[in-house]
């Protein structure tokens, strides 16, 4: 089934004042939305980055896809890294590890991956899990993502979740967002305040939800030293130490002096980080992340090959719309070894670009779509509505440094700080 046309579609969603080591949340998030015009009205969908810089080699591709079989996925990513060549793309926010041109190309790649996936299905009136192997659940777990925040952004009224930058406010959150969508396990970003401050926070959401696995993410921005700390003084509290410190190394170094595993979407983010990684036995966890490990069947592959070494497997994730979330599903209900409840930045978002009720939350779980393809519908008059909002918004990367800046003057990012 050939591919006719391709619509890319920069948009923006609101998106409240998030804090993490880097700054602080813009009033938008960016996203690119494609859609994969095919023979016999199959559209195919996929969603990613809505930065420039990536949207930019995005658009190399796109001439190239016309002609191109949905079902040839080798020849896709051929294709995407043909075209690219040894182009390296860099977000601004510097959140998900290292770049590379094998990353590059598989970020690229992973967008129309899932896109061509979406059509495969459609075509074939197939679920994409069931391209994928068939499920290994019904249903995904999801985590709680808790961050400290602002209260509003700048010259905005407080939003719903008001200012949370002590340990009773996150209960608060915490609470709201169990009650509200059911997660059973919660985590953490740290590497906004003081390490002190941040475990005061986690012992708090101890006491308040005993039965809740807990985890922390402070982005990498500890010491050593730090991470051997709180990696000791939370012995216990935590089902998993996220990045507490930067590089496989720094990593191995915290590693070797934790009880709990150490988690990553940091310091493992290609293939070719894991020999060093598993050699150094720097991380216990794996965060994949489709959207840069290349695409669904990358992930599959990457969780055999963490299961292979007794390495867990779990799903980062950034701010994302329900394109992406589907995928999320569909690959994790397809992933045998899959052994925590995924990341999601779901409930801080208001708006989306699909039909709604396709993808709903119960006891923190999402229920596989049966529909065929992804089966999310794309709601027409909510993608332009998002585009607009992209272009009104005049933000064209995320930069959460320079937004922080307009906060605190002499805000620097915290990696490594403390
Ligand atoms: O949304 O601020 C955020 C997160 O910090 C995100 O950008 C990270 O990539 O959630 C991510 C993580 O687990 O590191
Ligand atoms: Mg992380």
């Amino acid at each position: 089934m050939k591919v006719l046309d391709v619509v890319l579609t920069p948009v923006a969603f609101a998106d409240p004042p998030l804090l993490n080591a880097m700054g602080v949340h813009e009033p938008f998030a960016l996203r690119g939305v494609v859609q994969l015009i095919c023979e016999d009205g199959v559209v195919g969908l996929g969603e990613s980055y809505g930065d420039l810089a990536f949207l930019d080699q995005v658009r190399k591709v796109l001439p190239e896809l016309k002609g191109h079989d949905v079902f040839d996925l080798p020849g896709l990513r051929r294709k995407v890294a043909t075209t690219l060549g040894e182009v390296v793309f860099a977000d601004a926010h510097g959140l998900t590890g290292g770049f590379s041109v094998s990353k590059t190309v598989a970020s690229v790649y992973s967008l129309f991956e899932v896109a061509a996936l979406d059509a495969q299905g459609h075509y074939l009136g197939r679920p994409v899990v069931d391209l994928l192997g068939g499920k290994a659940r019904d249903a995904v777990d999801f985590s709680a993502y808790l961050f400290y925040k602002f209260g509003a952004h700048l010259g905005a009224e407080e939003d719903s979740w008001g200012e949370v930058t002590t340990p009773d406010a996150l209960v608060g959150e915490a609470r709201r967002m169990v009650e509200e969508y059911g997660f059973g396990s919660i985590k953490l970003k740290g590497g906004a305040f003081d390490p002190d401050q941040e475990m005061d926070g986690i012992r708090a959401l101890a006491d308040a939800f005993p039965d809740h696995p807990l985890r922390i993410d402070p982005n990498a921005a500890w010491t050593v030293e730090t991470g051997i700390r709180v990696a000791e003084e939370l012995d216990g509290v935590l089902e998993y130490l996220e990045d507490p410190t930067p590089g496989i190394e720094g990593m191995a170094r915290v590693a070797e002096k934790a009880n709990m595993p150490l988690a990553t979407n940091m310091c493992v983010v290609r293939f070719a980080d894991i020999e060093p990684a598993f050699r150094q036995r720097a991380v216990g966890v794996i965060l994949s992340d489709h959207h840069y490990w290349g695409g669904l069947r990358d992930t599959q592959a990457l969780s055999t090959t963490a299961e292979c070494f007794d390495v867990g497997l779990s799903m980062h994730s950034n701010s994302h719309l329900g394109i992406s979330l589907a995928a999320m599903v569909h690959v994790a209900a397809a992933t045998p070894h899959l052994t925590y409840a995924c990341d999601t930045h779901w409930p801080w978002k208001t708006a989306d670009v699909i039909a709604p009720g396709a993808l709903e939350f119960v006891d923190g779980a999402v229920a596989v779509p049966d529909k065929p393809g992804l089966g999310v519908e794309l709601d027409p008059d909510a993608l332009a509505r998002a585009h607009e909002d992209y272009v009104r918004s005049g933000q064209t990367k995320r930069d959460d440094v320079t937004y922080m800046r307009k906060f605190v003057g002499s805000f620097e990012p915290n990696t490594a700080r403390w």
